[in-house]
């Protein structure tokens, strides 16, 4: 994610919208038969344009994972589903997520959507409001206190259960896990269905976009929903690819296909939303305390609300873009008011290509006492949560609430600076 202004030159492209719509058949686009017969290799023209290897083993991964997941719904037909997104949901994950409830509609399986925390990105706030995206928010205690014995399954997309609070409750719940999409490095084992990783795709979006291109869902811009959904697949794939700087041919060929149906106006409108002033704080604060060394940029942010959460991924955006800098980290406690819990939060975004985010942040912090590792990341970006446990609360005494903060600082600081540069000290920017 990046700031508005340096949109403006891609935003001037021109995008065509005009595709001659197919006719469809009367019940919302939903052909019966066509669900039955396999995924049909004729309609995937733009994914065979590539002529090398490349290209054609991502046409038949394509293929065969479509084919796979068509099967899987088939098994699944008129069942209830949960689909979990990260605690703090971006627009691939959003965008993928309603794509996966559509076409699973076609099987009259019904999904919910829910993610624990809070969309705290403006950006992601006007894209569910603009497009009416059926994302909910259901925090760990509600959750809980659900009947689940409604719902058969579960379903993960653009994550692998590691960045959200909800999964252990499934588990414990004996829902089983249906099926996982994702495009981060393969996290640990999971037991699921149907299982489609693909750590070489930029964005889960791309991944989705070609289901509905090899016949899963065929799209049809004379159905808004349609044009809303690609719009959003559009907006998540372009969000985690840098606008597209990052992505890849298959990238690139699930762009072209969604720039038959999305709007424009409306990915505009998404685009324009402005950040608030409490994130303008913290990227003040980032700028303040930051430390540069090697290259990085490094920067503790104190205490943030729960809401603002993602100021720290957009104050780390804005580091980076720092001459001079081409790997900048931001982290700081993150209070949730209703639960009395508090995490230490942290993004890395690098330009460098020969820096993996995820090596990076496992080599950093290590795990945990169970052997779950604090975060991980994707090409050029990365993000950790430590959660803070019994040392969690008691801030009103503001002198034990400085320590705290003062140690949890050190501490981080100290694990990524041995990674940084094993042997000097920091020296501070000012
Ligand atoms: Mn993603």
């Amino acid at each position: 994610m990046q700031f508005n202004s340096s949109l403006t030159q891609l935003e001037r492209l021109p995008l065509t919208t005009d595709l001659t719509p197919e006719p469809t058949p009367d019940d919302g686009g939903i052909d019966r038969e066509a669900l039955e017969a396999p995924v049909a290799k004729q309609s995937v023209g733009t994914l065979t344009a590539g002529e090398g290897t490349n290209g054609q083993r991502a046409n038949s991964v394509s293929l065969q994972k479509s084919e796979e997941l068509r099967q899987t719904m088939l098994a699944h037909r008129q069942e209830r589903q949960i689909l979990i997104l990260q605690d703090f949901p971006d627009p691939d994950a959003l965008s993928s997520a309603w794509a996966y409830q559509l076409i699973a509609q076609q099987y009259d399986i019904k999904c919910e959507i829910i993610y624990a925390g809070t969309l705290s990105h403006q950006e992601n706030i006007a894209l569910v409001k603009l497009t009416g995206l059926p994302a909910q928010r259901c925090p760990l205690q509600n959750l809980k206190s659900k009947d689940l014995s409604s719902y058969q399954g579960f379903v993960l997309i653009d994550n692998q259960g590691t960045t959200s609070q909800l999964v252990p409750v499934l588990e414990q719940a004996g829902i089983p896990l249906v099926a996982v999409i994702d495009h981060h490095s393969l996290q640990g084992n999971l037991k699921s269905e149907f299982v489609d990783i693909r750590p070489d795709v930029r964005a889960t979006a791309t991944i989705f976009t070609q289901y509905l291109q090899t016949g899963l869902l065929p799209l049809d811009s004379t159905i808004n929903q349609h044009v809303k959904c690609a719009t959003a697949l559009m907006h998540g794939l372009r969000s985690d690819t840098n606008l597209l700087m990052q992505a890849k041919e298959e990238d690139f060929l699930a762009a072209a296909y969604l720039s038959r149906f999305y709007d424009v106006q409306l990915l505009n409108a998404i685009l324009q939303a402005n950040r608030s002033k409490r994130v303008m704080d913290v990227i003040e604060r980032s700028l303040k305390n930051r430390i540069v060394q090697n290259n990085f940029s490094i920067a503790g942010v104190g205490y943030l609300r729960y809401d603002d959460r993602d100021a720290i991924p957009q104050a780390a955006d804005f580091l980076v873009t720092e001459e001079n800098v081409h790997t900048a980290v931001v982290y700081g406690i993150v209070h949730d008011e209703d639960d009395e819990l508090e995490v230490v939060i942290g993004s890395l975004r690098t330009t460098k290509l020969t820096l993996d985010p995820d090596e990076f942040i496992k080599e950093a912090f290590g795990q945990d006492s169970s052997g779950r590792f604090f975060g991980g990341g994707r090409t050029s970006a990365g993000g950790f949560e430590i959660p803070m446990g019994f040392l969690s609360g008691g801030n009103e005494n503001s002198a034990y609430a400085k320590m705290k903060w003062e140690v949890f600082d050190a501490q981080i600081k100290q694990k990524l600076l041995r990674l940084v540069n094993p042997r000097d000290n920091p020296i501070q920017s000012e």
